[in-house]
């Protein structure tokens, strides 16, 4: 018998996979369909990582399962691959984007085979593929038609690093997403994506979907939804009138001064001559480039403008301030400022001597709190409203300033609409050209796609404006509708917008006529487990919704949600516990473990290191166990295929059964790692056994199938089979035999029983005694008592003594 040698076997079995085309999604078979998606990765010139084999060998694994389960499987992949990365060190070699990622895309390919990934290869999409761009700019357009993408110009995030304007959803505490460096701000023409017009569609989504908690979280606070009402002031000696958003109206008569946005348009009105220097001098500085985050620590600055707000209520004067802590963007711009129940008034009030009137006091201790003082309460010293809850108030203030027409109700977002140009090469063309007679004119379908011209030098210029814009044979074109001469649009798409809809064409990669085909849309969609990294969950996540909306809006594809269920991994980190990145050497290249221990014992170990959502650290030694477990597992099958019995041992045919049924529920939850030691205990005992049925033997072969697809398919064939067991029926368990099999254990307090559990024999304690608190008898007469200790005899008894 050769010993285990996952070099020969492992070419093997993906040379046979590939040359059968064995994962080929059938458009045709009656079977119930599955779609089962990672993220597709970025061609990058570092190859993969082996944060992408944790998340494709689980998609791969999920497959694999439901293929032997008797679904007919979709699992595509593809590559995303303009943006920065490339085009940067393209510019770097002195090469052309496209050719590096040709390159880069054969040696992800090549890394994806070897590490028997079961994609259907027939259905590869690349972004950067013109025939794969012109129905991104086919979706543009249509956005366009829809009124979802427009022109604006407004100052946008400008990251002088990579010269390019980012969306908001690229900046993270005022720095570039990429790379780190200061964002500034650049008023400049942009194509804009009408996100916000989905803002409520997009949480309301919210609430169908199987997600991890975290992102839905994210998503919903990303969206930042809130209701209030816009109030009016009425401006001192002036008909003016100064509108401010508010969330809290009950909070009206504790407005003691009003704060506009330095960009506010009533600035240079409202400001009084003796304080023209002083504002103008604060303005200036306010606008300066550099962008900051008005929830920050920075310490609240601002300057009088001289002139006097009326309060709608009392009719007293208040103070118009200029700060910047009040963001042009949001709202209206202006807002009251409530010292007494808000930190950043409180803060500033503080710093400049404004005055303080506390209007909300703690409804228990009447009276005292310290300022500024948040919480909820009954309103004081607000005329008319005393003893009012703040709720009630709410509503109360509102209704009676409603009446007199000094407020409306308001819904704010925090979303804003998306800053979709980019002014660099390497991205797609926005199909429009500018007319001086006609103006904005989309480029015709029938002159889709508008191809990227091939460039010597394609270096950001850092003006603002995009590298194509000097590529003359290129930007000058015949107006579509007029017989002048026009310009095409320079800017390119960002990085998001091939992969906002992405999974769409891999249901029909190869379609012409449309983005896809409709019966194949039928057929395949929505996708039914997304599988990727959370640090989407924002930017990919939030985009491929909204064009799926929209999309939907347009009545092109069926449902309004493209992921119904999505599963994000956790990182694997460097050994040394951080984050794995060339500047510190620690990054594991998966191909290095390849050749130590094969590509089996790689997807095994990053199944097994820890809970699929849970940051783990690489650990060498755990790699060698995977690789044990799996020479074990060789040994086993190899020395006793030969002289199996046709008799089962009842104690390996009970644990066998439950093994199935504990490694598929595993395997459907995500729970890669118990599923993996559920089949570690399982070789324990059988190890021992002198004789093992044939059986047996199989279905721990097909058990192991999905997760070491290679060293399962080897052995199968030694259990006298000749066809792949890609398509084998997975196993199945008798429930009856559980069910015989289970122990039935009488659950005391204090030595008196309280109830009884049902369960598997063998199970943990820990187990035992979570279920045994879950039970209400045994609650009630642990409530209020303290557990001393807790006596386990396994199977027979579980005894919680308290105090
Ligand atoms: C009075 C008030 C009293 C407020 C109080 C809060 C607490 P969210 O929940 O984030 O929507 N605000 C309004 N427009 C603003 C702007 N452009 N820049 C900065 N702050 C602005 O926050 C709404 C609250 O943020 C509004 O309610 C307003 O302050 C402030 F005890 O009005 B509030
Ligand atoms: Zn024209």
């Amino acid at each position: 018998m050769p010993s285990y040698d996952p070099k020969a076997i492992e070419s093997k079995w993906q040379k046979r996979w590939l040359d059968e085309n064995i994962f080929a999604a059938s458009d045709q078979a009656p079977k119930k369909k599955m779609y089962i998606l990672d993220m597709f990765p970025y061609p990058s010139g570092d190859g993969l990582h082996v944060g992408h084999v944790k998340i494709y060998t689980a998609s791969d694994v999920v497959s694999r399962y439901l293929r032997m389960k008797g679904f007919n499987v979709l699992h595509p992949t593809g590559w995303d691959a303009f943006g920065l990365p490339t085009e940067n060190t393209a510019i770097k070699k002195g090469i052309q984007p496209s050719v590096l990622t040709a390159q880069n895309v054969t040696r992800f390919r090549q890394q994806m085979q070897q590490m028997g990934f079961s994609y259907d290869w027939n259905r590869e999409v690349n972004t950067t593929d013109p025939e794969y761009y012109k129905w991104t700019q086919w979706i543009f357009l249509r956005m366009f038609q829809m009124g979802l993408a427009y022109q604006a110009h407004i100052p946008i995030n400008w990251c002088p690093s990579c010269k390019t304007g980012l969306a908001n959803e690229e900046v993270i505490d005022g720095k570039c997403d990429r790379c780190g460096t200061q964002v500034e701000e650049k008023p400049m023409r942009q194509w804009m994506l009408k996100i916000t017009k989905y803002a409520d569609q997009l949480l309301e989504g919210l609430g169908g979907l199987d997600w991890p908690k975290f992102v839905l979280d994210l998503q919903h606070n990303w969206i930042g939804r809130s209701e209030g009402a816009e109030i009016s002031f009425g401006i001192d000696g002036t008909s003016n009138e100064l509108s401010v958003f508010t969330t809290r109206p009950d909070t009206l008569f504790g407005a003691t001064y009003v704060v506009v946005s330095p960009n506010h348009p009533l600035v240079a009105e409202l400001t009084v001559p003796q304080q023209q220097a002083a504002v103008a001098a604060y303005v200036a500085e306010a606008q300066k480039p550099i962008r900051l985050d008005p929830k920050g620590e920075k310490e609240k600055s601002g300057v009088f403008t001289g002139s006097y707000a009326i309060h709608p209520v009392t009719n007293a004067k208040i103070p118009i301030w200029v700060a910047d802590y009040v963001l042009m963007s949001y709202g209206s711009g202006a807002i009251m400022a409530v010292p007494a129940h808000d930190e950043r008034d409180f803060a500033f009030a503080k710093k400049y001597n404004l005055p303080i009137q506390q209007v909300i006091v703690p409804a228990k201790a009447q009276g005292e709190a310290t300022l500024p003082y948040i919480g909820d309460g009954v309103i004081i010293n607000s005329e008319g409203f005393d003893g009012l809850s703040v709720t009630e108030a709410q509503r109360m203030i509102l209704q009676k300033l409603q009446l007199q027409g000094k407020a409306k109700k308001a819904v704010q977002y925090k979303l804003r609409d998306w800053v979709f140009s980019r002014q660099r090469y390497w991205g797609e063309p926005i199909p429009i050209i500018h007319c001086e007679k006609c103006g904005v004119v989309p480029v015709p379908e029938k002159d889709l796609p508008v191809r990227l011209p091939e460039m010597d030098k394609y270096e950001p210029t850092g003006t603002g404006e995009s590298p194509l814009a000097t590529v003359e044979e290129w930007v000058n074109v015949k107006c579509p509708t007029c017989p002048r001469m026009a310009k095409r649009e320079t800017n390119t798409m960002p990085q998001w917008a091939g992969s906002s809809w992405y999974w769409l064409r891999y249901v029909s990669p190869h379609y012409t006529q449309a983005f896809t085909d409709p019966a194949a849309m039928q057929k395949w969609l929505p996708v039914d487990v997304y599988v990727g990294g959370s640090e989407h969950a924002v930017l990919h996540l939030l985009y491929a919704r909204f064009w799926q909306k929209a999309l939907h809006a347009a009545g092109l594809v069926p449902q309004d949600e493209p992921f119904k269920r999505f599963r994000a991994v956790g990182l694997v980190i460097g050994e040394d516990g951080q984050k794995m990145s060339k500047s510190r050497g620690n990054v594991i290249n998966p191909d290095d473990v390849v050749v130590q221990v094969g590509a089996d014992a790689l997807r095994v170990y990053e199944m097994f290191m820890g809970p699929f959502e849970a940051s783990v650290a690489w650990n060498t030694s755990s790699i060698k166990g995977s690789r044990r477990f799996l020479d074990r597992m060789w040994d086993l099958v190899a020395t006793r295929a030969a002289q199996a019995s046709d008799q089962e041992d009842v104690e390996v045919e009970l644990m066998l059964h439950q093994t199935i049924r504990h490694v598929s529920e595993s395997t459907e939850n995500f729970k890669f790692n118990t599923a993996i030691s559920g089949l570690m205990e399982l070789l324990n005992v059988v190890e021992s056994k002198p004789m093992l049925s044939k059986k047996t033997l199989e279905s721990i072969v097909l058990m192991l199938a999905p997760y070491a697809p290679h060293i399962a398919e080897e052995l199968w064939e030694q259990l006298g089979h000749t066809q792949s067991l890609v398509y084998e029926r997975w196993p199945s368990f008798n429930q009856k035999l559980l069910a015989k099999a289970q122990v039935t254990v009488p659950i005391q307090v204090n030595g008196k029983v309280r109830g009884q559990l049902q369960f598997d024999p063998g199970i943990s304690q820990e187990e035992v005694e979570k279920r045994a608190r879950a039970l209400t008898n045994v609650q009630k007469h642990l409530e209020g008592k303290t557990v001393v200790k807790v006596i386990y005899v396994p199977d027979r008894l579980l005894n919680f003594v308290v105090k």
